[in-house]
């Protein structure tokens, strides 16, 4: 399993002119997203987000925080951390545990996979965002484990991303240490998070459950 460490940014042409100047173009692709949840929120109000991109199945959990204390120091908030599991009985046990009706009656087991969707259902989970990304990713010279993403949704908004994956329980210092180095090179001078995709889809097209997790501190 491996962990997400990411800082988002927002780009212009001048930020995306110092990319190419000093990055390398590794990849173009355009991929569609569904995110599923139950009608009350029960994932997304623990930080959990399960979605299906080009018919797999991805669940994002948040890993522990780095100092222990649960509030995020100042690194922490402009990076974010989650686990990422691809493997889809795995998701199914996770989501389980987080929904207590998972089934319908109680008993019924389903084995999930990939064509069939029954087990969606049964644990009352319906999809409440889609969209696509076209996504442009960029290595940079001199800069090992360091990608960065210009991603353009569909309904409007564009957001950029430094992203480095480590094993779970890997050096989570370094990676804070390879975004901040590559947020310099790129001139950025951020002081808050950057809203992500999601934030700004919700916000406009799912108010109240933006609303409930703005409250609950999730967003
Ligand atoms: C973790 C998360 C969400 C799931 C989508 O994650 P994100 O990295 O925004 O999407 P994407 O398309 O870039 O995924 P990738 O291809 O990199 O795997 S939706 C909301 N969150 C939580 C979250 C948050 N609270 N704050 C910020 C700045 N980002 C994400």
């Amino acid at each position: 399993m491996s962990v997400e460490v990411e800082q988002k940014f927002l780009f212009n042409s001048d930020t995306v002119k110092t990319i190419e100047e000093i990055g390398v173009c590794v990849g173009l692709k355009q991929f569609h997203d569904q995110y599923f949840d139950t009608p009350d929120f029960k994932l997304t109000l623990r930080d959990m987000w399960l979605r299906r991109r080009k018919q797999s199945w991805e669940l994002k959990c948040p890993t522990a925080t780095v100092n222990g204390t649960g509030e995020p120091g100042r690194e922490q908030s402009l990076c974010t951390q989650y686990k990422e599991i691809t493997n889809l009985p795995e998701i199914y046990q996770r989501v389980k545990e987080f929904i207590k009706e998972a089934c319908e009656d109680g008993e019924t087991e389903v084995t999930p996979s990939d064509e069939d969707d029954s087990w969606l259902g049964k644990m009352n989970l319906r999809c409440f965002a889609e969209f696509t990304t076209t996504r442009r990713s960029f290595t940079l010279k001199g800069e090992q484990g360091v990608q960065i993403d210009l991603d353009q949704a569909d309904f409007g908004y564009h957001v950029g991303e430094i992203e480095v994956l480590i094993p779970e329980g890997g050096d989570m210092q370094s990676a804070q240490e390879k975004i901040r180095h590559t947020a310099q090179k790129l001139g950025l001078n951020e002081e808050r998070r950057v809203e992500g995709k999601m934030t700004v889809y919700l916000k406009r097209y799912r108010p109240e459950q933006y609303a409930t997790l703005l409250s609950a501190h999730v967003l």
